[in-house]
């Protein structure tokens, strides 16, 4: 006879997800209990961390992933990472303890009272099994919410006695043996007409959006821009979880502004706008102006009908974004339109001291490895890094949709861990790495080999810059006088060294993105300002 646990881990490895990221308390022990070996836990030592590197880690490998928390505090610490897989379309099975049910209703202690509601928002569902017998399926079910479209968090609170209660085989075994697609392809009416509007356009454009990169539909995506000689501009940053198009291709336009005038200005001198994968649009901050010109016109393509519904200007097309962009090569016919005009290379950065963000970013376009995957969280020097990066593989850049910190370090572990073969460079804000510092222990604990770069500007850069857009002046606590987070790394085992200047910057990139045998840190002052080349 099987017990609970035994179903539940059969249903797991049915679904190849047999890596569960994890912080454990006595009420998930049981579930812990003789760990099969074919399994790999991951400890994070705070429950956002936790989530952070299953987010990363579910992203770049596109499998559901398991993340397992300690009731209501472990659950109550993981909110903002459960927020940020939300925006990132993360696809996340996250299950965490409870009391014992004869526990619940006299709420002993630890009880993770109305456990279904903490993570409700940022969830696709929520659910807390009416029976031990009942965990297999909720599980499974939690499985098919995180993976159909669009991709998120769904959410299983499991008592802790229910994990050595015999199962329900037949139930477990029937529910292990479900496949469910959720890939669905675009009304075909909607789809030709939408091909003939772009035939039509006089001079249309495309907005390729994170999904792009989910959905595996660059090659698609090239193939439409090159058959209709469009230029591509690359969703707002402020949502750029994933880059959707080749940034090196002679169509790509740039990187659009993130907020409503702008984004209406840039658009200006094109009658048609067809954006890919993306919401319309991850505004921020509010400047406002009309949402498009006149005469423009827009269509948006998602997988996403949440995406579709508050889009607050132009026609959506709901569906899988691969199976839209490859029907409609096929029915775009070959455009005469004259291509776009090449964006320039970018310059050499001005000399400074200590070095600019920009310069930074220089030295580190001069190291990228053919293969590198960047993860960003770095405020005030992302739209540097898109512009000197300028990268031109799928799958090599991740950053949090949501704007919530606490990813970066966290998911570039994630990300390491499912991409072995791949270096991976996580470039931080040393204010932003406060949120997932603990990270760090975990690249070090399992020998993760990324290369940490912190930017040192001994600030909130981008606050200080929001402070003017917002006309506030004197607002406290956007200084970081004497934060040295290589000296943290250092505590945590990690090898990590301060450098100062380009010179001394590019070498100690080579050798942190060459060792394999784990992870490096490397921290550069640089000079206060918002870098955007
Ligand atoms: C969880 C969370 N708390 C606070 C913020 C607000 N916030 C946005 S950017 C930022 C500062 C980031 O500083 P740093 O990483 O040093 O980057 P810089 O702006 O200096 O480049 C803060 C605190 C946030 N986005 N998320």
């Amino acid at each position: 006879m099987a017990s609970v646990r035994e179903a539940t881990f059969d249903l797991f490895r049915a679904h190849g997800m047999t890596t569960i990221f994890g912080n454990p308390g006595s009420t998930e022990l049981p579930m812990l209990a003789d760990f099969p070996e074919d399994f790999n836990y991951v400890l994070g030592l705070q429950e956002l961390v936790v989530v952070g590197m299953a987010d990363g880690y579910a992203q770049a490998s596109g499998r559901p992933t398991h993340v397992n928390l300690h009731t209501a505090p472990g659950v109550g610490n993981a909110v903002g990472g459960i927020f940020n897989a939300q925006a990132n379309k993360s696809p996340l099975v996250i299950t965490a303890g409870q009391q014992v049910r004869p526990q619940i209703t006299i709420e002993a202690n630890l009880t993770n009272r109305d456990a279904t509601v903490g993570p409700q928002p940022y969830v696709k569902w929520s659910h807390e099994p009416p029976r031990a017998q009942d965990v297999p399926g909720a599980l499974a079910r939690a499985i098919h919410h995180a993976t159909l479209p669009p991709r998120g968090p769904a959410f299983v609170s499991i008592p802790m006695d229910d994990w050595n209660q015999e199962a329900d085989e037949d139930r477990a075994a029937s529910s292990r043996a479900r496949a469910v697609s959720g890939r669905s392809g675009p009304d075909p009416q909607a789809l030709s007409a939408l091909a003939a509007r772009l035939a039509e356009a006089s001079r249309p454009v495309l907005v390729a959006g994170p999904d792009v990169d989910a959905a595996g539909a660059w090659d698609a995506a090239v193939a439409l821009a090159e058959k209709q000689r469009l230029p591509v501009w690359a969703s707002p940053a402020t949502g750029g979880s994933r880059i959707g198009f080749p940034e090196r291709h002679p169509n790509f336009a740039g990187v659009l502004p993130p907020a409503i005038g702008p984004v209406g200005e840039t658009l200006k001198n094109h009658d048609l706008v067809l954006v890919v994968g993306s919401s319309v649009f991850p505004y921020y901050p509010y400047l406002p102006g009309p949402l498009l010109a006149e005469g423009t016109s827009l269509v948006a393509i998602t997988s996403d009908p949440g995406e579709a519904a508050r889009a607050p200007m132009g026609d959506a097309i709901v569906g899988d974004v691969r199976l839209a962009l490859e029907r409609l090569v096929e029915l775009v016919p070959d455009s005469q339109r004259a291509g776009p005009e090449p964006r320039p290379e970018p310059g050499e950065p001005a000399p400074a001291d200590p070095l600019s963000g920009s310069a930074a970013m220089a030295a580190l376009a001069d190291v990228w490895p053919k293969d590198g995957i960047a993860v960003v969280e770095t405020p005030s020097c992302t739209l540097s890094l898109r512009n000197r990066l300028r990268i031109s593989q799928p799958g090599s850049y991740y950053f949090c949709a949501s704007g919530g910190l606490g990813f970066g370090i966290s998911a570039a572990v994630g990300v390491q861990l499912a991409c072995p073969d791949r270096p991976v460079v996580c470039v931080l804000g040393e204010g932003s790495a406060q949120y997932g510092i603990t990270a760090l222990w975990s690249a070090v604990a399992y020998k993760a080999p990324v290369t940490f770069l912190v930017l040192r500007n001994d600030e909130y850069m981008i606050l200080k810059w929001f402070a003017t857009l917002e006309q506030v002046s004197d607002a406290p606590g956007l200084d970081l006088p004497g934060l040295d987070v290589a000296a943290v790394a250092g505590a945590y085992g990690m090898s990590a060294r301060e450098v100062s200047g380009a010179e001394e910057l590019t070498e100690a990139l080579r050798e942190a993105i060459a060792a394999e045998d784990g992870p490096r840190l490397v921290q550069v002052p640089v000079a206060s300002g918002m870098w955007l080349d």
